[in-house]
């Protein structure tokens, strides 16, 4: 490889991850056929203006999902598990960059992560901005514990129409890396579906697609393999560091 994307020397890899890792974790997708928008109107709970209009709507979605989402039955899944594995053994740098807002990837062991659509298990203050650990659910007879204004805290989640968390990290580390993945997501929300525009401007650095199946954006890809996310992702982890970046792109390259 050239030395684009060194760290130290070492290749860094940026992981983008959505919510299709998660799936076999027992937390839904959003727009496969069982997915959470096939059962709620995004203008109803995930817009700024569905919270503005009835936020005890809005904050019982959220509570279901926040409920759902500490449940014993949800834990890693060898996914989240093998990516723990490949930052604390892959010679470079690391980053997960992931759209899901559960804390899987922190449970399976990882560090270096950026949630870019918030954290279900976070709650943000409208009035001081604070944002506080939160594992109970929101409700408008919270006080905030930091300016103590009642009512106003939100979900720690991105809704559209807002920005997105941690872009200017994002932007260097796409600027930076060596290789590209893509997990679980179907590339239908921006700015996460460009991020493989991104680096393929640069030339020279291998994106790879793992999926269940082909996503929206599947061509953009360089190179892809497809199925369950709890087998297709330790195996190509396996792959990286028993042969770095040459190995995982021959590897993934069976379309
Ligand atoms: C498996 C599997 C298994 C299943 N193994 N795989 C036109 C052009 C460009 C942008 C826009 C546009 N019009 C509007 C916009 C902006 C808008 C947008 O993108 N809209 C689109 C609908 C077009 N974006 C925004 O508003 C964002 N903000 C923004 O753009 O700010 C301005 C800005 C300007 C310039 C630069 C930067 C910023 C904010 C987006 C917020 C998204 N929020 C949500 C909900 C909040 C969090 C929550 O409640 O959880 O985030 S929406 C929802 O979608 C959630 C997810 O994080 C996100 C992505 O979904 P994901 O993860 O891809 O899930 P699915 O279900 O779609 O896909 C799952 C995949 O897994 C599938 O492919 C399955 O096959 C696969 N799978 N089982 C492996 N076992």
């Amino acid at each position: 490889m050239a030395d684009a994307g060194a760290t130290n020397d070492q290749p860094s890899i940026v992981i983008l991850t959505g919510a299709g890792i998660s799936k076999e974790s027992g937390l839904a997708t959003f727009r496969d056929a069982d997915g959470i928008w096939a059962r709620y109107r995004i203008e109803d709970v995930a817009t700024p203006e569905a919270y503005a209009r009835d936020p005890e709507r809005v904050l019982g979605f959220y509570n279901a999902r926040r409920r759902g989402a500490v449940a014993d039955d949800v834990r890693p899944n060898p996914a989240h598990v093998a990516l723990a594995r490949l930052e604390a053994e892959w010679p470079g740098e690391v980053l997960i960059v992931t759209q899901n807002i559960d804390d899987l990837h922190e449970r399976a062991g990882s560090k270096n992560l950026i949630h870019m659509h918030g954290e279900l298990l976070k709650a943000r203050c409208t009035a001081c901005a604070g944002v506080h650990p939160w594992r109970a659910d929101i409700t408008l007879d919270h006080a905030c514990p930091a300016c103590g204004s009642l009512g106003t805290l939100r979900p720690h989640v991105v809704w559209f129409g807002e920005m997105p968390l941690g872009l200017d990290e994002i932007e260097d580390a796409l600027t930076g890396c060596a290789l590209f993945l893509s997990i679980g997501t179907s590339g239908n929300v921006y700015p996460a579906a460009g991020f493989v525009q991104h680096v393929r401007m640069r030339g020279g650095v291998p994106t790879v697609e793992l999926n269940l199946e082909p996503s929206e954006g599947a061509t953009l890809f360089e190179h892809a393999r497809y199925g369950p996310a709890s087998e297709i992702v330790p195996a190509f982890v396996d792959d990286l560091l028993s042969g770095g970046l040459a190995a995982a792109g021959a590897r993934a390259s069976l379309r």
